[in-house]
């Protein structure tokens, strides 16, 4: 992955200073107490004079006891600043070649060791009566951050409807493969499709959700329409787009960037301030829309996590498992 130096940043972003209301604030001014509602989601409050925002609005979205309490990014930032290399390396790019991806109707391929493998509707596989929103810092490996309002459902809600068997000791997720759509996939950038893998611990931990939405609307394409992971305790990349299969095996599955460098990528990705990459370091992140002059904020262990989620990697040394 590359870094931008300095000049490289657009002005735009720079002086992106939006309306950063503190969540309990903007919570008070609409009326609604921590304590959390069902029916609308409360980001979306903030954000509803926002002529930029666009996407279904999703209906019986309740919040999660899970969210941080910090204001999220703007959703100029969590829109117009992505990585998605199907649609081009640069960051603007997604948000400028994903406006005509075709992400509805949407088919999931659900196969190896479970006992209802088969290939599934977007509406079979997402119950969008269930939604959460689940407000989750995303740190990329390329050492920045910013704060996403997700909307989605509990990964493992979606993994047990499928029966996983014993023998399913990894998940493998792949994102499309269309380079008719995906101009990214053209150039021999990564090995497409993109893939990626948790083992079924991780998979099944409460943290771990699809989204199939932000700020209160449904997921736009540069995002990772229509449904994509969101792992908070690992770099952003393993957040994997555009899913259309998911696979149950035995085996540590290969990702895609591990097979792309695996002197600076491996399997679990976990956040970690104490293991830098080859190229940079890790101890530190930039913070999106906080102005070029903010200083970076500290890089937290599993991004803040490991209350809940150290457990799962007692017995691993996490310096040769980077
Ligand atoms: N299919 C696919 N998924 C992907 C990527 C990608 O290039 N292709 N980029 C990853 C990276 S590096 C990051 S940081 C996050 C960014 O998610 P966002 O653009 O929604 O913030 O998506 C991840 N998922
Ligand atoms: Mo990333």
């Amino acid at each position: 992955m590359l870094i931008r130096k300095a000049p490289e940043i657009r002005a735009s972003e720079i002086t992106d200073e939006t309306v950063y209301l503190n969540r309990r604030q903007f919570l008070a001014a609409a009326g609604i107490t921590a304590a959390g509602i069902v029916g609308q989601s409360t980001a979306l409050a903030a954000i509803a004079s926002d002529p930029g925002a666009t996407g279904r609005v999703l209906q019986n979205v309740s919040e999660s006891p899970l969210s941080l309490n910090e204001a999220p990014n703007s959703w100029s930032d969590v829109t117009t600043y992505n990585n998605f290399y199907e649609f081009g390396t640069g960051k603007s790019d997604p948000h400028e070649n994903a406006q005509a991806f075709r992400s509805r109707p949407w088919q999931v391929e659900v196969t190896g060791h479970c006992d209802k493998p088969g290939n599934y509707a977007y509406e079979d596989v997402i119950n969008e009566n269930i939604l959460e929103e689940r407000v989750y810092r995303l740190r990329c490996v390329e050492a920045w951050s910013m704060i996403v309002p997700w909307v989605g459902i509990p990964l493992s809600d979606i993994l047990k409807k499928f029966e996983p068997q014993s023998k399913a000791k990894y998940v493998r997720f792949r994102t499309l493969y269309d380079p008719e759509q995906m101009p990214g996939q053209r150039r021999r950038i990564l090995d497409w499709p993109y893939v990626e893998g948790l083992t079924i611990e991780e998979a099944m931990h409460p943290l771990t959700m699809m989204a199939v939405g932000v700020y209160g609307r449904v997921l736009p394409n540069q995002n990772g329409a229509p449904m994509r992971l969101v792992v908070p305790w690992k770099y952003g990349f393993k957040s994997i787009k555009s899913i259309n299969y998911i696979e149950f095996t035995d085996r540590q599955p290969k990702t895609s960037w591990e097979l792309s460098a695996p002197q600076e990528y491996g399997f679990y990705a976990n956040v970690n301030p104490g293991v830098d990459h080859p190229r940079w370091s890790q101890a530190t992140e930039r913070v999106i829309g906080a102005g070029l002059f903010a200083p970076r904020r500290d890089t937290l262990m599993f991004n803040g996590y490991t209350e809940q989620v150290g457990h799962l990697y007692s017995g691993l040394d996490l310096r040769r498992n980077y």
